[in-house]
């Protein structure tokens, strides 16, 4: 049997470790073919890398690009030189077998990643049937042919943006992380993805979905879902399984099937998801959350004010946005929103609208992150907006240094004057720029967790802590997820 290395090159904490469900699929869905191990970049480091590659002698290595930068405005964090030095070097250096690349941020990115990184093939968007049809090519000594998905050293650059999607859900493979690599690093801080569908067909102006999963939504049996989890919670006990659709509560009904199935299995696993759509929410749906043993939800409005949702394209209006809020409240389902300033259309008077929507209806335990700029990528209607308006040029390069979008009607440093003032001010708000906690506090409130035993959403205990500026000892909490 050929020998198959994947590599997770995602080596971030912020803000908590993800572990690499994309390359543990990959792996299960070609296991009858491949012998196919995964070296976990965030819990393995590098050191061993080489060494590792030279005594195992792998025919075919795989690297996961996922993050391309932190998306933040001014943090200046970007991930691909360290993934290029770290990993994509050493790798070159170690061995001679073909290097793959593949993962959400090379396929936003996936010619201009082929000729930084040099690599042999580059896989765009989801990699089951690809990655299989290249290596059994490969394995046959028969040319790969270049194609919608699959890129090749020195031919990169005829690929055309749009991606088709092969994945079929009926063939989804099971997510076993916890069977495939050493998954305790991620117990205590991260969070075992699961997917319950592929694709995003909605039409927000700056937002690479689309791009990466496709716009046909394929959606797999809430049974199935739910039997995987199942089997997850016999094989580790109860941790915490994040959702990892772009969505979680589209299409209509879908999100609801899947907790009645969990609800019906009796799992006792922590949930949590991001990307709840305010457009698409009930009483009924919040509840079936709660019961099924959710403890926290992201929502991502991005803004709460009528013109800006509408320029987004966000497809819901202020009302939805208000609606989402009471009916988070009412479940007592702990929420963290997200707020993108500086849309287009955005001005001083929208900005505030959507700081006022924040103090008027967010539960006093819940947070809210602001962040300003849209970061620009290729190929998406924002990208067309900002040439359009003379913000970017067409040779610009998208990839480095990251390119953010500011509405013209706004400037970049009254919004960030905006957030630092609503942060100042208003408790549940925090700067994007502070995707991480400051270490001292953090460390304050995993003590206090561990100290009174809590299982509340640690978002919730640094809130108390942020919010009283006091010692955790002096700090009165209730246990619980509320
Ligand atoms: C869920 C999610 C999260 C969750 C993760 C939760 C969890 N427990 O895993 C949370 C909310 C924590 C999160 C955080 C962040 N995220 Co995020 N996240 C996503 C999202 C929506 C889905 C990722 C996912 O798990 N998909 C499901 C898996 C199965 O798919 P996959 O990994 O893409 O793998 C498939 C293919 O890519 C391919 N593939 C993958 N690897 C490889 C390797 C090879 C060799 C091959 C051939 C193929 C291949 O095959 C796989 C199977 O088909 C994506 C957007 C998207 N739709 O992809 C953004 C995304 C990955 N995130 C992004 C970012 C920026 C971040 C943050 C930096 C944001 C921040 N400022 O905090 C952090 C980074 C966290 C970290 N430590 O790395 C960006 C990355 C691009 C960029 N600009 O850098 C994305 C693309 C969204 C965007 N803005 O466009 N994220």
């Amino acid at each position: 049997m050929k020998k198959l290395l994947l590599i997770h090159t995602n080596t971030s904490p912020k803000p908590y470790p993800v572990p690499p469900l994309g390359l543990c699929l990959l792996a299960a869905y070609l296991a009858t073919g491949y012998d196919t191990r995964i070296w976990d970049g965030f819990s393995q480091g590098t050191d061993g890398l080489s060494d590792f590659i030279k005594n195992w002698n792998p025919d075919y290595i795989g690297l996961g690009i996922r993050n391309i930068d932190d998306t933040v405005m001014g943090s200046g964090e970007h991930y691909v030189d360290g993934i290029i030095r770290d990993f994509i070097r050493p790798v070159r250096k170690a061995t001679s077998a073909p290097l793959i690349l593949g993962g959400s941020g090379f396929s936003i990115f996936p010619a201009a990643l082929m000729e930084l990184t040099g690599a042999d093939y580059g896989v765009s968007g989801e990699g089951e049937q690809v990655l299989q049809q290249l290596l059994g090519d490969l394995d046959e000594g028969v040319t790969p042919e270049e194609g919608p998905n699959l890129l090749i050293k020195g031919n990169a650059r005829t690929i055309p943006a749009s991606r088709i999607s092969a994945w079929n859900p009926e063939s989804f493979p099971a997510s076993d992380m916890d069977l495939r690599m050493d998954y305790s690093v991620y117990r205590s801080r991260g969070a075992y993805g699961v997917q319950t569908k592929r694709g995003c067909n909605h039409d927000c102006i700056y937002c690479t979905y689309p791009v990466i999963e496709g716009k046909e939504l394929r959606i797999r049996d809430p049974d199935d879902i739910a039997e995987e989890i199942s089997q997850l919670y016999r094989r580790t006990g109860p941790m915490m399984v994040e959702f990892v659709d772009s969505i979680f509560n589209d299409p209509p009904g879908h999100a609801e099937g899947i907790c009645r199935s969990i609800i019906r299995k009796k799992i006792r696993m922590q949930f949590r998801t991001m990307g709840i759509n305010p457009g698409n929410t009930s009483h009924e749906l919040f509840d079936l959350m709660k019961d099924a043993g959710f403890t926290q939800v992201d929502v991502t409005p991005d803004s709460a004010s009528e013109p800006v949702l509408r320029n987004l394209r966000k497809g819901f209006g202020p009302e939805d946005v208000v609606r989402t809020a009471a009916l988070l409240r009412q479940a007592e389902l702990p929420a963290l929103w997200f707020f993108l300033f500086g849309g287009p259309g955005e001005t001083e008077e929208t900005a505030r609208e959507t700081i006022h929507f924040i103090e008027a209806h967010l539960h006093p335990e819940d947070m809210a992150w602001l962040s300003s700029g849209l970061r620009i990528y290729p190929g998406t209607p924002l990208h067309r907006l900002a040439l359009q308006e003379g913000q970017i040029r067409t040779e610009d390069n998208l990839l480095f240094p990251s390119v953010f979008y500011i509405s013209e009607r706004v400037s970049a440093s009254w919004l960030g004057g905006l957030i630092s003032e609503a942060s100042g001010r208003i408790p549940q708000c925090v700067p994007a720029t502070q995707t991480m906690p400051p270490a001292t506090l953090l460390t304050e409130a995993l003590e206090l967790r561990r100290m009174q035993k809590l299982d509340e959403p640690l978002f919730r205990t640094l809130l108390r802590l942020r919010r009283k500026g006091m010692k955790p000892e002096e700090i009165q909490v209730r246990s619980g997820s509320s």
